[in-house]
């Protein structure tokens, strides 16, 4: 039994699960759905950590990283990309045009020219004045739920119950130059299986990557798991490691094949977005410190 089309996403973007969630409706699929949805944010201006008006690294630039994956498998990612808005539209090209999975920086920029992709200046006077006042202290402490809460991760199953999964970032705010986080890498920022359902995460990436939490999530829905105790065992591989969750936020959100979600997260104050049957919700999420 096919679910219907559904989409959900990271935090409360709900411009672009309406966005996908209308497209799967009239019958798109899954992969163009996600694509044009996460493009919502790429282009939001006011969105400091996704596409044009992101924040940059301590040095200034704005680098953006995106993975893709579609039910058949494939997946294409693009890390630490300069001057290019649609990265996850980018990392989709790297999919299907090329015979890699992965373009980083330059290569991945040059290639975006040679597909049409323009060149855009995404660091706004907004962004460089809050860097130029960060450059004062240059205190890095990403901020629980505040600094990086905009990264966008999206999940949906389309009319023939195909899902495919997206994560497009500008990662953490004032990162060390070429520092890439989970977003990007399949199996940590972003896991699909047509099979079973998937996963993507937001938060601080550096941990996501230490547990390959989105393969995590999702071979633990392989074996029965239900997506919201998967996202919470991919928490607590986490948490137990010690007291230091206690100063970063990681949030996963999860579907299975028959549509069921799930979504946990280390602190209070994370929430994802859902679209099904023309409804558009924000449901909160569960978390782990109370
Ligand atoms: C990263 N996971 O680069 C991303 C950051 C993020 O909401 O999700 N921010 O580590």
């Amino acid at each position: 039994q096919k679910p219907a089309p559904i989409a959900i996403c990271t935090w409360g973007f709900s411009g672009a699960t309406e966005k996908a969630g209308e497209l799967l409706t009239t019958g798109s699929s899954a992969l163009d759905a996600i694509i044009a949805g996460v493009a919502v944010e790429e282009e939001n201006i006011e969105n400091t950590t996704v596409g044009i008006g992101a924040t940059p690294d301590r040095e200034g630039n704005v680098t953006l990283d995106a993975c893709v994956m579609n039910p058949q498998g494939d997946c294409g990612a693009v890390l630490a990309v300069e001057n290019i808005v649609n990265v996850a539209a980018l990392a989709r090209k790297v999919m299907e045009d090329t015979p890699h999975v992965i373009l980083a920086g330059k290569g991945a920029e040059e290639f975006a020219y040679q597909q049409g992709f323009k060149k855009e200046n995404l660091l706004t006077e907004e962004r460089k004045n809050a860097w130029q006042e960060w450059l004062k202290t240059s205190d890095y402490k990403p901020e629980i739920n505040i600094e990086n809460h905009d990264t966008i991760g999206m999940l949906a199953i389309d009319k023939d119950g195909d899902i495919a999964g997206v994560c497009t970032t500008s990662g953490l705010g004032y990162k060390m130059k070429g520092r890439v986080g989970d977003s990007p890498i399949i199996g940590s920022g972003l896991f699909i299986d047509n099979e079973v359902g998937g996963a993507v995460a937001t938060g601080m990436g550096e941990e996501v990557l230490k547990t390959v939490g989105s393969f995590l999530i999702v071979e633990l829905m392989r074996g029965g798991m239900s997506p919201q105790k998967a996202c919470e065992e991919a928490i607590t591989r986490i948490t137990k490691k010690g007291p230091r969750y206690k100063d970063f936020q990681i949030a996963y959100i999860a579907i299975n094949k028959s549509g069921e979600v799930g979504s946990h997260c280390i602190h209070k104050g994370f929430t994802m977005m859902k679209y099904q049957n023309g409804e558009n919700k924000n449901i909160t999420s569960s978390y782990y410190n109370s």
